[in-house]
């Protein structure tokens, strides 16, 4: 990959990040990456997107990708995004997204998109039967953030190898059309508590959307019963909670829930091991799913709400991709220009 120096990139400072509507938002992508969108609020300009066309990648689902775009819609909006200060849109509207990730395919090489680790795991065994646009996932990743120069993506770990790739695809385009400082190398902002939630029925898979099994997951939608249900179910061990972090060593799934218990409720994870020490997890359980309930339900009611006013809902995606376009058409033009395309 290229490691030439760029000069400091002298543009607006911006954040751009977005979520798949595949299933229900859970509480990794709500501690990994949505509360931070929230705070970033008061920082940056941010742009947040739901990624439809990420989406199609796993299959087609005509009948219920809209409604499942305005879930998480509503699930921004319900976390505290703040539609009159961020641009919240559906990325399909802006369709520079798709024409800047055909350039981009050219400007990615295939061994840097072949060692993407997403696509091994989730191609499986037989990837010879994904979808090419799996394949390229993370090219057009790289296109949704750069289409708006984006300086700053809030997302959790998993996608730390997705950014280095948008950064070497920026510095590559920046270098083969001897453009300096064209687009800015997008910073991952991945630290905190949250960046990595795990399953949790198996401390050493992530928690995931697309897991069969609902019981691995928080659901923002889940209620207090659902909550007390998967946490008093959650694989532990018969020990009880360790006093001090080496004693979270081999013990993944205690690990888990005790930065879920730190992340939540902003402490860490001393504080927590302070508390709970010595505890046998029939104490330190209970008192996770109430304060994972308390702090869900708000959320989960405000996007009951939202959801049922689809009106609301689509006046606010129709006003953030007018915003998110004209953001995005005059950099598309650039780009055009930069590479030399026929002007229309
Ligand atoms: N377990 C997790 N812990 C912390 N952050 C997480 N994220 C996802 N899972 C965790 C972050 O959530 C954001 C949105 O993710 P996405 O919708 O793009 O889907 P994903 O990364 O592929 O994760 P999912 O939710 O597990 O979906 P599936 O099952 O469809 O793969 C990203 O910032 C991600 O880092």
């Amino acid at each position: 990959m290229t490691n030439a120096p760029q000069p400091e990139y002298k543009g607006p400072k911006r954040v751009f990040s977005g979520m798949q509507p595949t299933n229900g938002l859970h509480l990794g992508n709500y501690l990994g990456a949505l509360q931070k969108f929230v705070r970033l609020q008061d920082q940056y300009e941010c742009i947040y997107c739901v990624v439809d066309l990420h989406a199609i990648t796993t299959g087609p689902d005509p009948e219920n990708l809209a409604s499942r775009c305005r879930e998480v819609a509503a699930a921004y909006v319900a976390a505290g995004v703040d539609p009159k200060r961020s641009t919240i849109f559906v990325q399909s509207a802006v369709r520079e997204h798709t024409e800047l990730a055909w350039i981009f395919n050219c400007v990615a090489r295939m061994g840097w998109v072949e060692r993407m680790t997403q696509f091994k795991d989730k191609a499986g065994k037989d990837a010879q039967r994904s979808s090419v646009g799996l394949f390229d996932y993370p090219v057009l990743q790289a296109a949704d953030i750069l289409l708006y120069k984006a300086t700053h993506v809030p997302v959790g770990e998993d996608q730390k190898q997705h950014l280095e790739l948008s950064r070497d695809i920026a510095q590559k385009f920046n270098n083969d059309h001897d453009a300096p400082n064209f687009f800015p190398l997008p910073e991952p902002l991945i630290q905190g508590p949250g960046a990595r939630i795990m399953s949790l029925r198996d401390g050493t898979k992530k928690m995931s959307k697309s897991d069969p099994s609902d019981m691995t997951r928080i659901n923002l939608t889940d209620d207090a019963d659902a909550i007390m249900s998967k946490i008093k179910k959650a694989t532990t061990d018969p020990l009880p909670v360790p006093e001090s972090k080496e004693g979270l060593a081999d013990r993944a799934e205690v690990e888990n829930l005790v930065g879920i218990f730190a992340a939540v409720t902003e402490r860490s994870v001393d504080d927590v091991l302070g508390e709970f020490g010595g505890k046998g997890f029939g104490v330190f359980k209970p008192a996770l799913a109430e304060t994972l309930a308390a702090k869900l339900s708000p959320i989960a009611a405000e996007m009951r709400r939202l959801t049922a006013d689809t009106a609301t809902l689509d006046a606010i995606l129709k006003e953030g991709a007018d915003k998110a376009r004209a953001v995005a058409t005059p950099i598309m033009a650039e780009v055009r220009d930069v590479v030399g395309l026929w002007r229309a």
